[in-house]
């Protein structure tokens, strides 16, 4: 049994972040005020279902799914596309593969020395993202 994602945890490290929002097709205007945010990822799970926030000053994004069972995801307030994403467990990765327009999409979550970490990528940029546990929260 993989350690559990649930929690609330705050970003730490963010790496090619820009690259990453390129690929997306992201304005400059908006990758600026995106690069300057601090991200955090409140994760629920409640049954089989998996609620995963991400919060910040500016916008907030959130997805729900089943591990499984494919969804359609509109990615509002992001790069505002639909894909069709489809979350597994490999070993103890939270993987999602999001198809759509652009290639090679998706992103994978695990927990390591009592961090959440986050790997998102699109065409050929990947952007890692680290976390840590809001004890407080
Ligand atoms: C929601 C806060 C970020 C708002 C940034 C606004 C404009 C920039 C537009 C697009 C940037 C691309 C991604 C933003 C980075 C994080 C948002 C969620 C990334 C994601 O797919 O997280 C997964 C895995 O935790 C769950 O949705």
């Amino acid at each position: 049994m993989p350690v559990s994602l649930c929690g609330t945890w705050d970003i730490i490290s963010n790496v090619n972040f820009e690259g990453y929002m390129i690929a997306l097709g992201i304005s400059p205007y908006l990758r600026k005020i995106a690069l300057r945010l601090k991200l955090r990822k409140v994760i629920e799970q409640r049954g089989d279902q998996y609620i995963i926030k991400t919060v910040s000053a500016f916008r907030n994004y959130t997805i729900s799914f089943r591990v499984g069972q494919e969804f359609v995801e509109f990615t509002q307030g992001l790069d505002n596309r639909h894909v069709k994403s489809l979350v597994t467990w490999e070993g103890n990765k939270l993987v999602c593969e999001q198809i759509g327009e652009k290639k090679n999409r998706g992103w994978s979550h695990w927990v390591e020395d009592d961090k959440l970490h986050l790997e998102l990528h699109c065409e050929g940029e990947i952007c890692k993202q680290v976390f840590k546990k809001n004890v407080a929260e």
